[in-house]
């Protein structure tokens, strides 16, 4: 398509624009591990990772088991609730909406700006689900419910519900 002499020139502008872009974006991370954390320009620079405000009266709680419950067999049935706030399946960023997520003896809770990691301790119901089965090893059991945004995002305050202790025998 391109006449012989026209070729290079045309990779050349190719080559040069994308290392312009390169160097700009080079310029943009080190300037932000540069200690100025992610304050000058969170919109553009978190784009869809950005936490979700929350509802003033939202609040996640258990409707079960309830605090200091104790079970007989290894399948402990919870049922998770929320007020003020819808549950939306994960990637819908509907308003003021989110979706469950249960930290199961978890000692320490993960940076609620960035995205819930997801692992055996911390489990997504980003279909929408409302209850959920465990099973659990006979033992004391620390149970925490943290809402999500579309992008596993906690919100801006965090959605948590009290930490409850439970009893498998
Ligand atoms: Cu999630």
């Amino acid at each position: 398509m391109f006449k012989g002499s026209r070729l290079p020139q045309a990779i050349l502008l190719v080559a040069s624009a994308m290392l312009s872009l390169t160097s700009m974006a080079d310029g943009h991370a080190d300037h932000n591990t540069g200690g100025h954390g992610h304050g000058h320009n969170p919109g553009h620079e978190l784009g869809s990772m950005a936490q979700s405000p929350a509802a003033e009266n939202a609040r996640v709680y258990f409707v079960e088991p309830v605090d200091g419950q104790v079970i007989s067999a290894g399948e402990v049935q919870v049922v998770f609730g929320l007020s003020g706030m819808v549950v939306a399946p994960a990637g819908s960023d509907t308003p003021n909406s989110g979706h469950h997520h249960l930290l199961i003896d978890v000692e320490q809770l993960p940076d609620m700006r960035m995205p819930l990691p997801a692992s055996e301790n911390i489990r997504h119901y980003g279909k929408g689900q409302t209850e959920t089965t465990l099973m659990l090893a006979p033992g004391r059991h620390r149970l925490q419910l943290v809402l999500g945004n579309y992008a596993h995002i906690p919100h801006n305050p965090p959605i948590m519900s009290e930490v409850i202790e439970i009893t498998v025998k």
